[in-house]
């Protein structure tokens, strides 16, 4: 049985939620919020970031090495184009999205909105939220316009590339920002369809179901949704704890 580690309401355990999903592999999991978990995940992962993969006592920490591990080991349906090149092409959108639209989105537009008025108790500061979403947002958005397929998805079949960037746009939600198809028609139409497909759709659902539930009580709320959790979980009432790496301030 693979086990994955962290909860939906991160878009990188979405990623391999997803691509879990469009591999039809059975999985539990356990939704812990990396904040609130002990030495035992640090053990785990030194850098104390969800997602990991556990797989036969295997661990395999961040979303782009789970989702070649998975790639490697289950290759049929594939996440990844036929070609290198594609290939190349769909592993650069992942690695655009984990970093640069990652850096804007989730690290100063969500973290502002939610995560550090919702775990760590400041102020929401709306005028930075603001400014995050006025100056730093449209910039990305214009990359991502320039990568958005005509139609469809971006390569013959829905893949980790659409993932990838579509991924993102549920924590904006979150942040109450959505993009406006006047000004980015390719992007607003790819992310719906990809936000559409099955194995995204599914795993977004669980996201807003957990979004406004305290983090410790979104095991249970995810186990009511008829997920399968795991016997035992790493999540621990305490203060919320930063990794070594954490991004937002
Ligand atoms: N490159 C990593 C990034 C994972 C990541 O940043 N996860 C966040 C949740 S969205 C986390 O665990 N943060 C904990 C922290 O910042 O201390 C991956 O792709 O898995």
């Amino acid at each position: 049985m693979l086990t994955v580690i962290g909860s939906p309401v991160s878009p990188y355990v979405r990623k391999v939620l997803a691509t879990l999903a469009v591999k039809g592999l059975d999985f539990e999991i356990d939704p812990v919020v990396a904040f609130y978990t002990d030495d035992r995940f640090t053990r785990l992962n030194p850098l104390r970031r969800i997602p990991l993969l556990i797989d036969d006592g295997e661990v395999v920490a961040d979303s782009s090495v789970i989702v070649q591990y998975l790639e490697e080991k289950h290759p049929e349906p594939p996440v990844l184009p036929a070609t290198p090149r594609e290939r190349a092409r769909a592993r650069w959108i992942e690695e655009f999205a984990d970093t640069r639209m990652a850096d804007v989105f989730l690290w100063r537009a969500f973290s502002t909105a939610v995560l550090l008025p919702g775990v760590f108790g400041r102020e929401r500061d709306l005028d930075r939220l603001q400014r995050v979403l006025a100056e730093e947002v449209p910039p990305v958005m214009d990359c991502l316009e320039a990568l958005a397929p005509e139609s469809g998805f971006l390569f013959d079949d829905f893949g980790l590339a659409d993932i990838s960037a579509a991924m993102m746009f549920r924590n904006m939600r979150y942040a109450r920002w959505t993009p406006d198809a006047s000004r980015w028609p390719k992007s607003a139409r790819w992310i719906a369809a990809a936000e559409a497909h099955p194995a995204l759709a599914t795993c977004g659902d669980w996201a807003d179901a957990l979004i406004r539930v305290p983090v410790l009580e979104q095991r249970a709320a995810l186990k009511a949704l008829g997920v399968r959790v795991t016997a035992e979980t790493l999540a621990v009432d305490q203060p919320p704890r930063r990794g070594p790496m954490t991004q937002f301030a």
